[in-house]
């Protein structure tokens, strides 16, 4: 099986959650550097994969892909039989609530969870004022949305049902970040419900590799 690509720095959140998936479905990929810092994600060649300038880029055989949930879904759909077979559901009715709590990821959980990311942890890395205000309010807002989730983790084991599926794993990369780069991970670890969810989400070895990876891309490791 020829390799996948995957255009992006693993640090990035929308580009890890591509590499959880292509590493709990088994699928060989090669990771291509794109250096954000001068600017290549906004070259002519780069814009010709990614035409808004983002990472990451995904390129399989003759396609090319980008959204990182729309290549997640791509990648369980076209490697279903190997891997975590049930990654994306098996049938009409699991499919619609994986998708369902896709689309709340993206949608209500992904906002204010990765504002609070940039503010606390990268706006101090990029030496960049922080907005108290913004903060608050982006803070608020995902206590609302995890109060949602603690109450259906109170119900089922994962968000679509008993099994780990997308839709949990699409939430690793923000959860990972609010709690080991900024101060608030109480946000998690205060509800007993999503502090033992994140507990089994984030112990797959797909998601240990990916760590990896981003430790080892952290300025100053080898
Ligand atoms: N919805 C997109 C978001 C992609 C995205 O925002 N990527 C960020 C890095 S995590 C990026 O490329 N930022 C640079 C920019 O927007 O110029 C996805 O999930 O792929």
């Amino acid at each position: 099986m020829a390799a996948v690509k995957v255009h992006g720095p693993p640090l990035s959140t929308a580009v890890s959650r591509v590499l959880a998936c292509l590493i709990e479905k088994d699928v060989p990929f090669q990771l291509i550097p794109v250096n954000m810092a001068k600017g290549q994600h906004k070259s002519p060649d780069y814009l010709k994969i990614q035409p808004f300038g983002q990472v990451p880029a995904f390129e399989d055989e003759h396609i090319t892909l980008f959204e990182s949930r729309a290549i997640c879904r791509y990648v369980a759909e076209k490697y279903v039989e190997q891997g975590n077979k049930g990654l994306f559901g098996n049938n009409p009715l699991t499919k619609a609530s994986i998708d369902q709590w896709l689309e709340a990821e993206a949608q209500n959980f992904n906002p204010p969870s990765s504002t609070l990311v940039f503010q606390l942890a990268f706006a101090p890395m990029m030496k960049l004022k922080q907005d108290p205000a913004i903060i608050k309010q982006n803070e608020e807002k995902l206590s609302k949305v995890l109060d949602v989730y603690e109450k259906r983790l109170g119900e089922s084991k994962f968000l679509a049902g008993d099994e780990f599926t997308l839709a949990d794993l699409s939430h690793l990369p923000n959860c990972q970040y609010l709690l080991s780069w900024t101060d608030r991970g109480e946000l998690i670890t205060s509800r007993k419900n999503v502090e033992r969810w994140w507990g089994e989400i984030s112990s797959h070895d797909s998601w240990k590799k990916v760590v990896e990876m981003q430790n080892a891309a952290l300025p100053g490791e080898a």
